[in-house]
């Protein structure tokens, strides 16, 4: 009797010890090896985010498809590929990936001196966060010396498109033969004992007469139709749902902007001046139903300085090189502003927009965020902060603020201010 039920006591301890074993090699299914762990050669090991199929153990399972390529081209018809402009349209959330569709013949270009590495290296990191990882444009950047190998490895790792770099040639950063020397250099000990920014730098001032007119004839830019000019430090606050390269040429736009405001008198005192020489010596590149409004409160008799920032641009390459506003950079460079003041190429751009295009061809980008010191573009409108996941402070919001002209350009295209506008005047 002792003997039986030991038996049965070793019956029952087995039948425990292989129940175990069941649950042990079940449950195991569900473990996830090495998730978020460190692997001993250093490498961040990420565990996919969709799950692994579950291991059916049936060799004759359909392998799981591949990912088709993304579909990209300069060729491919924009009707074919709806642009998601608000959260209602298909394809809004897609934001992971490189994004199909039709792509513009065009480029992120950035004008920098080696020692801005780190500066821009802040806002590729922003573009591409918040827009060119899904779209891949290219980058050019221009310089007035050569790159150097960090700036160019560094650059080169954080784009997601294709990175050119060229060297500004002499004759595009130098004094013009016609500017008198001595009279240039007294303007600039009188602008730094007036204390005026950048009143005394010969250096800023190649750079603005750059920008105003050689930017976009340099040989690596003759390539493309549309540019967007990033400048170091800048800050991108929201996502960026749609190509606003596409938007610029499906809408037949030339020249857009996120800041406006007024342009310090002391370094443009007789710039309005050329403008209306040329403006008589060339009344046939005045574009009928222009922006006249936004320069002038007198029909164009005087300036009213109102400009927009240029350190922020997305416009058309083939507009600057226009025969107007060819004519219109060198009718303004004969005359010497750009070393005789200290004109700068916000002005300079923006009178010829104003000038030069129609209105409708003008744009303000509400809903791309922006900042450069000291000013930001925080989209009006909690709602659409919301939806572009916005990490801006509206309280910043230049816009609706008594030193924008952004109001005005609502005012001048009779176009209604976003919901909020009135909240954001102080
Ligand atoms: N290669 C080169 N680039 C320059 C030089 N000076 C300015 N830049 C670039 O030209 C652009 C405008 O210059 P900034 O110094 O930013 O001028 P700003 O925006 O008026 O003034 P900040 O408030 O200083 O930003 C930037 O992209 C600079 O990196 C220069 O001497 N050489
Ligand atoms: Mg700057």
């Amino acid at each position: 009797m002792a003997a039986g039920s030991a038996r049965y006591v070793r019956y029952i301890l087995f039948a425990f010890f292989v129940l175990a074993v069941f649950y042990f090699v079940s449950s195991s299914d569900n473990i996830e090896p090495f998730k978020g762990q460190f692997k001993p050669n250093g490498a961040h090991h990420e565990t996919p985010s969709k799950p692994a199929p579950a291991s059916t153990h049936d060799s004759a399972a359909t392998p799981e498809k591949p990912k088709q390529a993304p579909k990209v081209g300069a060729d491919l018809n924009p009707a074919d590929f709806p642009m998601a402009m608000t959260p209602n349209d298909p394809g809004w959330n897609d934001l992971a990936g490189i994004k199909d569709g039709p792509r513009v013949n065009a480029t992120f270009v950035t004008l920098a001196r080696n020692s801005d590495i780190w500066d821009i290296a802040k806002s590729i990191r922003q573009v591409e966060d918040r827009f060119n990882r899904r779209y891949n444009y290219d980058w050019v950047f221009l310089n007035d010396k050569p790159f150097d190998a960090t700036f160019k490895k560094v650059t080169t790792s954080l784009c997601s498109g294709k990175t050119h770099y060229g060297e500004i040639p002499r004759e595009h950063w130098s004094f013009p033969e016609h500017i008198d020397q001595n009279k240039a250099k007294k303007v600039r000990e009188d602008m730094a004992q007036r204390k005026i920014i950048y009143g005394d730098s010969i250096s800023y001032r190649h750079m603005c007469r750059f920008e105003s007119g050689f930017f976009f004839r340099q040989p690596l830019m003759m390539n493309y139709e549309y540019y967007w000019r990033v400048e170091p430090s800048i800050e991108l606050y929201c996502d960026i749902h749609y190509d606003p390269f596409r938007f610029m040429k499906e809408n037949n736009k030339k020249y857009s902007f996120v800041l406006s405001l007024y342009e310090y008198i002391e370094t443009i005192p007789t710039l309005w001046d050329s403008v209306k020489k040329f403006m008589k010596n060339h009344p046939e590149h005045i574009a009928e139903g222009n922006s006249m409004g936004f320069l002038s409160d007198d029909g164009g008799d005087s300036y009213n300085k109102c400009h927009f920032w240029s350190n922020f641009e997305i416009g058309s390459l083939e507009w600057l090189r226009s025969k107007a506003y060819t004519d219109y950079f060198e009718a303004l460079d004969q005359d010497g502003g750009f070393f005789y003041e200290r004109w700068g190429d916000a002005p300079v751009h923006s009178i010829a927009a104003g000038l030069m295009l129609k209105k409708e061809e003008l744009h303000f980008f509400n809903d791309i965020a922006y900042f450069h010191v000291p000013f930001t573009h925080c989209p009006t409108g909690e709602k659409t902060r919301q939806q572009l996941k916005c990490h801006c402070n509206p309280k910043e919001n230049f816009d609706w603020k008594g030193y924008s002209c952004t109001s005005r350009f609502f005012e001048v295209n009779g176009l209604e201010k976003p919901e909020g506008w009135e909240n954001q005047q102080d």
